[in-house]
């Protein structure tokens, strides 16, 4: 593939409506074709088919009308490469190895492009990859050096480094479409993985968004103002919106001023701000200006900075939100104008969820609702019965052993998540599905200071373990208590439902065989 063809797909103005995933009966008996799409800590709060308080997301929402949105999906380490590895090992952390965003992963290890490889598969890499060691298995790849930039990336190919004009999330889009169109093999089935930058902090809008969602006052979460009593690894993360040292305003929200000084104003001049070329920086300061005047004059202080801090956040991870939507909507233009809906399973999720303000924070790492779960919604062909919403308990980790049924290969014993097909194919959900999920956080001492803890999800309730320097325990009534602001271990009444969710914390651990369970006996 020549990478400076990146323009050869035109974007495509206007989205033609879709259809349908849904295709000829002849082609039924094909192997399916598999897009899964991921991006960096989009949310489900900013995905209008789960939550239309924010925004809107329209292409993404054609994926779910055609097909299935999944209310219950969650990871298994809410951080970047330790997510990418569960969904390229199946496994949980303790067992592929990389556990937090700094250790390297091990590509000899069994992986699902290797399984699809042998089944037949051609497959492809192409965004943000994070895992330190080089993509293994892939017949193409075009990766970020780790987190990649928005504007002028860098891409590493199997060839070397190269610099691209533009903005990350339309090449990658460019560079799929090119593989798609000129570089695959059309004979044979394929799995394309598209992985997205955006929206990763410090969400850096488009040129062509910038004017976007200015005049939108975003709700304030319930519990932006979290006194995190009883919950004191919540009590002591770098996470939160309001303090400067966490949320800087210069790095985070743009407003840089010759003279002002702030933790992160050096990472943002010399780091994304010095990569916009000429035309780019005067479209930028044009729209910031304004607004950086109007900052430093009127001296916010308390409520009233912490209010418009979350302001400009929500808004520029807003705009990163709609050029990649966009751009998923210039995938699924392409897909139908080339009649492959009717072969090929669409998938769209995240590397994790993310906080939207709520508990005043933004990141990502605990085990609480916004953070583990992740959106996920797929387009299906007509094969897959089931359409609308799929209330089941699932995880990152059943990704790869879903990709390998569809491929029709064998699911090696040692994969730990479980395919999602018998969700797909039946109008009636399978009556022995999981009833609880696992979760492990690692990277501790870190950024953001979120102590380690592994827990258990049940429908209903979630049972935590903070560990390390500390060793705290949470027990949430997600029923009654949805924002999980009360901590209910120890209290009087509530003895019986922590012992079961002990003995099913311990049978996930033995199940799953984290060391851990060694070191902290349940
Ligand atoms: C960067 C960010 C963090 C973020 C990590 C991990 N800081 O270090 O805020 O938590 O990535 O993100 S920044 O100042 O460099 O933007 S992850 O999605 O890759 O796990
Ligand atoms: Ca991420």
């Amino acid at each position: 593939m020549n990478l400076n063809k990146t323009n050869l797909i035109a974007p495509i103005a206007g989205i033609a409506a879709l259809t349908s995933c849904v295709g000829k009966a002849q082609q039924e008996t094909k192997p399916l074709n598999i897009v899964y799409i991921m991006t960096d800590d989009h949310t489900r709060q900013m995905m209008s088919c789960y939550d239309n308080r924010h925004i809107e997301t329209p292409n993404l929402d054609r994926i779910a009308e055609n097909g299935v949105i999944f209310r219950n999906a969650y990871v298994a380490n809410s951080i970047s490469a330790p997510s990418r590895a569960c969904l390229l090992t199946g496994k949980h952390s303790h067992k592929n190895g990389k556990i937090d965003n700094i250790t390297s992963f091990d590509g000899t290890q069994q992986t699902v492009q290797q399984l699809l490889r042998e089944a037949g598969y051609q497959t492809a890499m192409i965004g943000k990859w994070h895992l330190d060691s080089k993509p293994t298995n892939f017949d193409h790849w075009v990766i970020l050096p780790g987190q990649g930039n928005y504007y002028q990336p860098d891409f590493i190919t199997p060839e070397g480094r190269k610099n691209f004009k533009g903005y990350a999330t339309n090449l990658i889009t460019d560079f799929g479409l090119d593989w798609l169109e000129n570089g695959r093999d059309k004979e044979k089935p394929f799995c394309l993985f598209l992985h997205h930058k955006a929206a990763h902090r410090n969400w850096m809008p488009n040129i062509a968004h910038l004017k976007d969602y200015e005049d939108k006052t975003f709700e304030l979460p319930d519990n932006f103002y979290d006194d995190y009593l009883g919950r004191k690894a919540a009590s002591i993360q770098e996470m939160n919106i309001a303090d400067n040292h966490d949320m800087d305003v210069v790095h985070d929200l743009k407003m840089l001023r010759t003279g002002v000084q702030t933790r992160l104003s050096d990472a943002y001049i010399k780091g994304e701000y010095a990569r916009l070329d000429s035309a780019q920086k005067e479209a930028w300061n044009a729209h910031y200006q304004p607004i950086i005047n109007k900052f430093y004059s009127s001296n916010l202080q308390g409520k009233e900075l912490a209010e418009w801090k979350y302001q400009r956040y929500m808004r520029d991870y807003a705009k990163t939100i709609k050029s990649m939507d966009e751009n998923v909507g210039r995938v699924l233009n392409y897909l139908e104008k080339n009649r492959m809906m009717e072969n090929t399973i669409i998938i769209y999720t995240s590397d994790q969820g993310f906080y939207m303000g709520e508990h005043g924070w933004f990141d990502k790492r605990f085990m609480y609702e916004e953070s583990f779960s992740t959106p996920l919604v797929m387009c299906l062909p007509r094969q897959f019965k089931k359409r609308g919403d799929i209330p089941q308990l699932v995880q990152n980790i059943d990704f790869a052993p879903t990709m390998l049924e569809i491929a029709g290969a064998k699911i090696p014993s040692d994969i730990q998540g479980v395919s999602l097909l018998p969700l797909l194919k039946n109008e009636k959900a399978p009556t022995n599905w999981r009833k609880s999920l696992y979760y492990h956080y690692y990277e501790y001492p870190g950024e953001h200071a979120v102590r380690r803890h592994y827990g258990v999800k049940t429908e209903r309730y979630k049972f935590i373990h903070f560990y390390d320097d500390i060793d705290e325990w949470e027990l949430f009534d997600l029923q009654t208590d949805p924002m999980e602001m009360n901590n209910l271990y120890g209290k009087i009444g509530y003895e019986e439902i922590t012992n079961e969710l002990r003995a099913e914390l311990k049978q996930l651990q033995e199940q799953y065989d984290d060391p851990i369970r060694k070191k902290f006996p349940l």
